[in-house]
This record gives C-alpha cells, structure tokens and sequence, in this order.
C-alpha cells in the first residue's frame, strides 16, 4: 500500500511541472540588471537599451504608454517566397515620445533578436534597443521612443536572419520614408527571380520533349527495320562496330620488329660492360644522336634562311 501511494506521490510531483510547462520560456524574471539598461540571464536572453523613465531630448512628457507582442520564426516567413524567417508584423508605427514595452517571443529553437537601430547614443547604447533570446522562449523591454518623424529599423543581426526577412520598420510618428526589403512591405533590394523564367523555362522542356519524341520514333523505326532484314537474311554490320584494339596492331609489330634488327647489334656493343659502364654508354650515345639532330636542324634552318636572302629577280 505504501509503495503504491509513494508512486502515485512520485507520478504527481514529475507530471506537475510538465503540465505547468508553457510553450516557450518567460525570461523576463530571471533578467539580472548589469546597469546602462543592460539585463542579461544565464538562459541566454538579453535586454540592452532598456529605458523606462528617462525622457529623450526634446520629449515634454510620455504621450503614450502602449504594450506590443511581437513573435518571430520561420513560420511567419511562410507566406513570403524566398524567405526564411520573419516577425508576425513587419511595420509599426507610434506617437513620438511614446513609452513602448515589447514582449518578444522567438518560436524557433534558435536565436533571434528584435533589433532597433537609430536612436539618440546619448541615452541608448549604440543608439540600439535589443531584445535577444535563444526560443522558444519570451523577453521583454521598455523603450521610451524619441520626438520627430523617423523610420527606424527593426531586424535580426544573427548572420543571414535580416537577408532571410527578419527585417521590419518602426515609423514614430509620420517616419521619414520606408525601408527596402521588408517582406510584404517594400521591393527588395535584390529581388528573387522565380516566375520570369518559368515560361522560357516551360518552352525550353516542351521543344526537348518534341526532339525525345523524334529519337524514339527513329529508334523504334530502327529496331523494326532491322528485324525485318534478319527475317530477310541480311546480316547488318553494326553501325558503330568497335574499333580493333588488339594488343597486336601495326604500331606494336612494327617496333617488335625494330626491336629485333637492333637487338645483336646492341648486344655487342654493351658485350663485356657492368651495368653502370652500359648506362654511361647509352647516354654517351643518345648525347652524341641529339648533337647530330640539332646540328641537322640547324642545317636544314640555314638552308631555308639562306634561300629566303636571295635577291627576288627584279621585274
Ligand atoms: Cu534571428
């Protein structure tokens, strides 16, 4: 009896937090301050810029408080071609001077960061408000955005995430125009080609297939020509009969031949000789053969040159 409740005590106690367990990891209380806005935790989520109270230049008051949820991942890339990651949402726009808390939720088992370039250096750090967290997993911060109309980037700084789409634009007030590549928002800057070539592509596999068809029709024609002459009594010479590649052909014989004429005269000549004495020989010898062909060359040059320099006979 013991040992059953003990069991179900023991089941309870490890299904309890499974069952607890969100779909992604809430870093905002385990964030340490590192002061300058900087909050990190051992999970690997980060706040940098962090401002809740202190007004920007030119700012009289907050004009607004608002609160945003942006998620991000691959599955909101799905419904932009060619793309690999995203945000859910690719513009904001706010009141200038307005007190802004993002609660960012990465969905994917990788890093990714909302990014914001920009801002006044005085009071953000590089100018930069950054969220970042390995997902699935949720970070909060709190900005307060700065007077004017300006259009701010919103990215993901991991290698390639911006290039794949993870790119949006923050407009404070009216912005200052839009940014390129934003999925869904503004061209790219460099546009993939997928449906232009489709066509040409299509007329290209259509005009291969025609002459597939052609050579098999040909073939068919072939085979059925050729059964006919067997029928017939023709015995066909293969059109592409191999080429004779014994190891006898005419070049072989040849040197066998040369071989044996030059054989005894070689014989005696190395007659008598260690092996090192008949290597020096050889080459004495095929020093002495080049000597001759050059200076037959040069002869044969000469010959020519001194053709050439003979006075045309005038007209
Ligand atoms: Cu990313």
């Amino acid at each position: 009896m013991v040992k059953f409740l003990s069991i179900g005590v023991l089941l309870v106690a490890f299904s309890a937090p499974l069952l607890a367990v969100e779909d992604y990891e809430d870093h905002d209380s385990m964030l340490m301050d590192h002061g300058d806005g900087h909050l990190m935790d051992m999970g690997g989520g980060m706040v940098m810029g962090q401002n809740a109270d202190t007004l920007p230049g030119g700012c009289d008051s907050i004009s607004e408080t608002k609160e945003i949820t942006v998620h991000a991942g691959h599955k909101y890339a799905e419904k932009f071609p060619g793309r690999m990651y995203a945000f859910d949402t690719q513009e904001f726009n706010f009141k200038p001077c307005t007190k802004l808390t993002v609660h960012f939720i990465n969905e994917d088992h990788i890093r990714h960061q909302w990014m914001m370039h920009g801002l006044p250096k005085y009071l953000y750090p590089k100018g930069m408000f950054h969220l970042e967290v390995s997902g699935p997993a949720k970070i909060s911060g709190t900005l307060i955005l700065p007077p004017g109309d300006k259009t701010y980037l919103v990215h993901c700084d991991i290698a390639q995430h911006m290039e794949k789409g993870m790119k949006a634009q923050l407009k404070v007030g009216k912005g200052d125009g839009d940014l390129p590549s934003i999925p869904g928002v503004t061209a790219p800057t460099f546009a993939d080609d997928y449906k232009a070539t489709l066509p040409e592509l299509a007329v290209k596999a259509q005009a291969q297939a025609k002459v597939d068809e052609a050579a098999a029709i040909k073939a068919a024609v072939a085979a059925k020509q050729a059964a006919a002459d067997k029928q017939a009594g023709i015995v066909a010479k293969p059109a592409n009969a191999p080429q004779d590649d014994s190891l006898f052909s005419g070049t072989m014989v040849i040197g066998l031949a040369l071989g044996l004429i030059i054989a005894p005269f070689l014989a005696k000549k190395y007659q008598g000789m260690t092996v090192s004495e008949g290597v020096a020989f050889s080459f004495e010898k095929l020093s002495q053969l080049i000597g001759t062909v050059v200076k037959l060359l040069i002869r044969i040059v000469g010959f020519f040159f001194s053709k050439k320099n003979k006075a045309l006979p005038s007209e």
